[in-house]
């Protein structure tokens, strides 16, 4: 076949791959990043997209509840940890998330993503109850709570192996895990980035036992810090070689380095077109995973527009002005939340079609 609109050979021997369906390789990934037109991803990773969902654009209805930003850990990206005490530290209880809930009575809402630091103090019993709490009050939403780097280190402190506290947490209402804590797998960068936190091979380990175990689960990278492409491509074959084992990621969400109060600022930001570069060989590169993920809250409205042309389907949530992580790192939306109506707008700004999903992608309505 002739594709006289792509100039390089190499490219186009990619290209003809990616349109036939055939997986490409690590050193293909690598000719995309360095290579390929922006145009020529964009066509490459929509082919995936479509072929995959159609011209449906994903958005749930959901809100964050961070019950802590204290961490034992010290990584060079964040601005959200503190120490015990330390001014703009927080600590959310049972009654403050009793009184969130209340705020949600009667309201449509099919997820509660619940996240924080690892809090030094705290283990699978203290946050089994908070999860016994939502099922009680709504048993109808979904909790995807605690990042494997959460898990890890509640599981231990309960004394329990990683299966039974897996198993426990599944028992007090544990649905699926997100995907945060990945980072960036190449040992001598996360080892630059975030010494202290949990292997590469142990945030894959806890999510092959929890796909084991029926516990679905979300996979992220953190780019655009230190990392080169490289790192990036192996990052990626790593998830696709657990989920060609598991099948149990539901999507892949890139989160986008955002370098204000935080140890790595000298990194400085990718730009836009590298945002979109990377959403679009993630999604030709992950043949495997059924949907990509652009996080509205890190990357802004404008760009999510834009990411819905480079393979992205799926937009996240209302939100609801419930997440520190980004607001505290420099994104633009301070409180960030998104009405269901500006969700859809979204959508159909890139002429797709809205579809208001469950936490596994089952479809709540169409618009
Ligand atoms: O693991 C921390 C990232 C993650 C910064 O599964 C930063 O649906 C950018 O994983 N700049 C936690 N990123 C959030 C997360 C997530 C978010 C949305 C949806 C889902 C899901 C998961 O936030 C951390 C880390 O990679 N992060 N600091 C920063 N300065
Ligand atoms: Fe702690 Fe997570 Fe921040 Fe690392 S990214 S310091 S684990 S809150």
């Amino acid at each position: 076949m002739e594709f006289p609109e792509i100039k390089t050979a190499a490219i186009k021997d990619i290209y003809e791959k990616v349109l036939s369906g055939t997986r490409i390789s690590c050193d293909e990934a690598l000719v995309l990043y360095t290579e390929a037109e922006l145009g020529e991803l964009g066509i490459m990773a929509s082919h995936v997209c479509k072929s995959l969902n159609g011209d449906n654009v994903y958005f749930n209805r959901n809100f964050h509840f961070e019950p802590t930003n204290i961490c034992i850990y010290n990584c060079k990206f964040c601005s959200y940890k503190r120490n015990i005490n330390e001014p703009g530290s927080w600590e959310y209880g049972y009654d403050e998330l009793q009184k969130r809930l209340d705020a949600y009575k009667g309201k449509e809402l099919s997820e509660i993503h619940i996240v924080g630091g690892v809090h030094p103090k705290r283990d699978l019993h203290y946050y089994g109850k908070m999860l016994q709490l939502v099922k009680k009050q709504r048993p109808d939403i979904h909790i995807k709570a605690f990042t494997a780097i959460e898990l890890d280190f509640m599981i231990r402190k309960a004394g329990m192996s990683l299966e039974e506290g897996l198993l426990a947490l599944k028992d007090y209402g544990l649905d699926s895990i997100p995907g945060g804590g990945a980072e960036i797998f190449d040992e001598e960068i996360r080892r630059q980035v975030c010494e202290e936190k949990s292997s590469s091979d142990l945030w894959l380990n806890i999510h092959r036992k929890a796909h084991e175990l029926g516990i679905p689960s979300n996979a992220t990278i953190l780019y655009g810090h230190i990392e080169n492409y490289s790192h990036r491509t192996d990052h990626l074959n790593r998830l696709r070689e657990l989920q060609d084992e598991t099948g149990g990621f539901n999507v892949f969400i890139p989160l986008k380095y955002k370098k204000e109060n935080n140890q790595l600022s000298e990194a400085g930001e990718v730009s836009g077109i590298e945002d979109l570069r990377n959403f679009a060989v993630s999604r030709i590169f992950l043949d495997n995973f059924p949907h990509i993920k652009a996080y509205w809250p890190m990357l802004g409205k404008e760009l999510t527009r834009l990411s819905l042309s480079f393979g992205v389907d799926d937009i996240d949530g209302t939100i609801d002005d419930s997440t520190k992580i980004y607001s505290m790192a420099g994104s633009e939306d301070k409180a960030p939340g998104l009405s269901s109506g500006e969700l859809i707008g979204i959508i159909k700004d890139a002429r797709r079609s809205p579809v208001e999903r469950d936490t596994l992608y089952n479809i709540i309505k169409r618009y």
